[in-house]
């Protein structure tokens, strides 16, 4: 046995229960309530800690190309602040430029992570041109083990696709056995709104949020829905922030449509748009598209998460530099890049804000952070949970460490944390990648280039109902 980690309290989705893990040939061999360990190479000892799959951050987008700037973190210092934060797998979202193939978007994302990533990784495809020969390449990404694919409904001029495009790649998706993804905001109505309150004069960080309102997110969510309903594919919303939009994904749910929302930490209540008024331009910290909203509409998050409309929790890490990147915008909102850190808090933040407030069980946390997430996205069980023949991807993680969330502590690039100050009880102390420990107390230990791409299977909508 290569290692075994002793005395600690697994938890999966289903079960917590005191139980030593070996591990051999990067695999969990063993779960029993007492591994012997004279045979084991090495020793980890958990007692007192939750001994949790890895986390998989389902939503990343290291060195992307976006609104005129590369997102800071690649996927070498993208994937270090992941393994120091609990994740042991992230998909990553390979961009189609214009008139460019899915195929050369899938190289260009496997070349930038090859030889950097320290964790291991997957992709989808975001399209953003849907010609008929694009359209027939998503079978062949499939065959690649690309199995999900995001579409814009935001963007409008860039990134966005109109609904005829959505509704046909939609059909395409769904036949080939993957799954259509969602950025649901109206861009339509969002450039009205953006061209009257610069016209205005309205150039500030707050105009970013107040041009983007919820019902342009609960109206593109309830078009994606009906669309995705008519073209009798599963459908995921990613990034959900409005109340609205989680009322019409409850509504399809209930009414049995196979529909799938993620929500991001950034919208759980640490932080809301009240920020945006920060001074000094530090509201453009916080710019990210879905905005953050009022302080109504985190409790309806939580409540989705915990009666699961809601299935999984992942960062949206796209990280652009406050000093430099985000100053571009510094004389019009429109201009700074959008997207915030948080690969390296997701887990810790979301123990603290939902377990220690009562909002959601343990088993909850590690469906929400990794479990269902495998499941949707065709990684399961290979990853996802603690169970014999799985990989080894475990993360050790300290119900009683204290510390309080800052810039000085986290192993990204980019140069803030939007949760700076924020004071938690408990934290990942051990990361460990297909056996091999890859972090532990603060030192990232992993060598660059070990992470491995991960082919994930078509997606098997029997595996995650609820
Ligand atoms: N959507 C994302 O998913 N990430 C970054 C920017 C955006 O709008
Ligand atoms: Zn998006
Ligand atoms: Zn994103």
């Amino acid at each position: 046995m290569d290692l075994l980690i002793k005395g600690g309290t697994v938890v999966t989705a289903q079960e917590m229960v005191r139980a030593d893990v070996g591990i051999e040939g990067g695999k969990v061999v063993e779960v029993a309530s007492h591994i012997d360990a004279t045979a084991a190479k090495k020793v980890v000892d958990a007692s007192g800690k939750y001994v949790m799959p890895g986390a998989i951050d389902a939503h990343t987008h290291f060195k992307m190309p976006f609104m005129g700037a590369y997102t800071t973190d690649d996927f070498l210092t993208g994937t270090r602040s992941a393994a120091a934060g609990g994740v042991t797998c992230i998909i990553d979202f390979a961009l189609q430029s214009k008139g460019g193939s899915l195929k050369q978007a899938l190289e260009t994302w496997k070349g930038m992570a090859e030889g950097n990533a320290i964790i291991d990784y997957a992709f989808h495809i975001a399209i953003t041109d849907c010609t008929p020969s694009i359209l027939d390449e998503i079978k062949d990404m499939v065959q690649e083990g690309v199995t999900s694919f995001k579409f814009f409904m935001a963007y409008k001029g860039s990134l966005m696709v109109d609904d005829a495009a959505l509704f046909e790649s939609l059909r395409v998706t769904s036949e080939c056995g993957a799954l259509g993804a969602v950025h649901a905001e109206n861009g339509f109505i969002i450039d009205v709104l953006q061209k009257e309150a610069v016209a205005r004069g309205n150039v500030a960080p707050k105009y970013h949020a107040l041009t983007r309102p919820p019902e342009a997110e609960g109206e593109a969510t309830r078009r994606a829905i009906s669309l995705a309903k008519m073209a009798g594919a599963p459908l995921l919303v990613v990034h959900v922030s409005a109340k609205e939009a989680v009322r019409a994904i409850e509504e399809a749910r209930m009414a049995g449509q196979i529909v799938y929302g993620e929500t991001c930490p950034q919208y759980l209540g640490i932080i809301d748009a009240s920020n945006y008024e920060e001074p000094d331009f530090g509201g453009a910290k916080y710019v990210c598209s879905p905005p953050l909203r009022t302080k109504d509409h985190p409790p309806v998050l939580w409540d989705a998460l915990r009666f699961g409309f809601l299935q999984e929790v992942s960062s949206d890490h796209c990280s652009f530099d406050f000093n430099g990147q985000k100053r571009l915008g510094k004389d019009d909102f429109r201009a700074i890049p959008n997207g915030c850190p948080g690969v390296e808090t997701t887990l810790g933040v979301l123990h603290n804000e939902g377990v220690n407030k009562g909002r959601i069980s343990l088993n909850q946390l590690v469906a929400l952070v990794s479990t269902n997430s495998a499941k949707i996205y065709g990684l399961y069980p290979q990853k996802g949970t603690i169970a014999v023949g799985s990989d080894a991807d475990i993360v050790i993680f300290d119900p009683d460490k204290e510390l309080v969330v800052s810039q000085k502590i986290m192993h990204h690039a980019v140069d803030y944390t939007p949760f700076e100050g924020y004071s938690v009880k408990g934290w990942p102390v051990m990361t460990i990648s297909r056996g091999e420990i890859i972090y532990e107390d603060g030192e990232v230990k992993g060598a660059p280039g070990r992470g491995k791409f991960v082919p994930r299977k078509p997606i098997n909508t029997k595996l995650l109902l609820a």
